[in-house]
């Protein structure tokens, strides 16, 4: 919550509740195209975005992981902007991307945590979170801080695309200045979590899944259980279950669910009835709206602060984390030291 803090303040201006970003030499309203490159943890920070760019700025966004874009021939729209990001700013494949770009005459922005890496020597626009470093190999605090960066980019792009009036712009500041509290009622969850940790950590198979900018969230949790327990877990977008890991389900696959309330909560409910059908046991973690609505057939339910959608990802990626963490310890696994993983991919 400290460096989330830490890094919204350094591109909101709370008292006048507005975005502020550094000083930007181009013109961002030309911009109709958004190329954003990353490699893990980052890499699902960048599809949140996504959802983010093209809900609130209306910007169409293509994603790739560097590691494809940069043996394939990417297209890339004249004059758009190309965003990498990298806890490190060293990762061999996110660079190389960054370079192939550059000479295709996009604007460069990366949103990294280390400001005198190469990626943010090589760029047009830095972005730096102030995550400082992880201490162990697998991106936790990087990964909410670096949504906090882009949360405000993308609202930086509404409101000089015209898309977010001066009131809309100010609600959205006091949103995300709320999340450093909600970050914290979420890690309130600690003892809850590790309790639950012993039904999950014998597990050899588990589903995540979620739905629109918090299905990348399934996609981290999912990645973040086989970093650190090396059980084999798969990400999903709620509604693709029935189009193939449908098969998997019975009563010795955990199903993680990440569904705040809303608008898309009746069809993630379904979706979770389909599990509680075949046998499947199912984790809610959702607000206490839906908990109430939906988590009595559940075998846990963790219950996050109802928030809005722009900060839910960051606010869910703490219960995923902490999940993953805890499973790993009743496992006996080297949390900080993951086997066969490196803290900076540079080769
Ligand atoms: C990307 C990444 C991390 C992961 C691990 C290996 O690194 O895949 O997300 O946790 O450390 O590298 P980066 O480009 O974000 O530094």
């Amino acid at each position: 919550p400290t460096v989330v803090a830490q890094t919204l303040r350094s591109y909101l201006r709370p008292g006048e509740q507005r975005v502020a970003l550094p000083q930007i030499d181009f013109d961002i309203t030309a911009i109709d195209r958004i190329t954003i490159v990353a490699c893990g943890t980052s890499y699902y920070a960048g599809l949140v975005a996504k959802y983010w760019f093209e809900q609130f700025a209306r910007v169409p966004v293509d994603i790739d992981f560097a590691s494809e874009f940069r043996y394939r021939e990417p297209i890339l729209p004249k004059g758009g902007l190309a965003l990498f990001i990298s806890q490190s700013g060293e990762t061999a494949d996110t660079l190389a991307a960054l370079q192939h770009c550059k000479k295709q005459g996009q604007v460069i922005a990366s949103v990294v945590n280390v400001p005198t890496s190469s990626m943010a020597r090589e760029s047009d626009l830095l972005l730096p979170t102030h995550a400082g470093p992880e201490i162990g190999v697998a991106s936790t605090k990087a990964f909410t801080c670096q949504l906090a960066v882009l949360a405000a980019l993308a609202a930086h792009f509404a409101v000089k695309k015209g898309l977010l009036n001066r009131n809309e712009e100010a609600i959205i500041v006091e949103h995300l200045l709320e999340a450093p509290a909600c970050l914290n009622a979420a890690l309130d969850h600690d003892e809850e979590i590790a309790e639950m940790a012993h039904l999950i950590a014998p597990a050899r198979d588990v589903l995540y899944l979620g739905r629109g900018a918090d299905f990348p969230l399934a996609l981290e949790g999912a990645l973040k259980l086989k970093e650190i327990s090396y059980i084999h877990a798969e990400g999903y977008a709620s509604g693709e279950m029935k189009h193939g890991p449908i098969a998997l389900i019975d009563d010795k696959v955990p199903v993680i669910v990440l569904a705040p309330s809303g608008p898309l909560f009746e069809k993630t409910v379904s979706n979770m009835q389909e599990v509680q059908a075949r046998g499947g046991k199912v984790v809610l973690i959702s607000d206490k709206q839906g908990i109430e609505q939906a988590g009595e057939d559940c075998m846990a339910v963790i219950e996050m602060p109802k928030v809005h959608p722009l900060i839910a990802p960051l606010v869910y990626a703490v219960p995923v984390q902490l999940l993953a963490y805890h499973v790993a310890v009743a496992k006996g696994t080297d949390v900080d030291q993951p086997r066969n993983l490196a803290k900076s991919v540079t080769v």
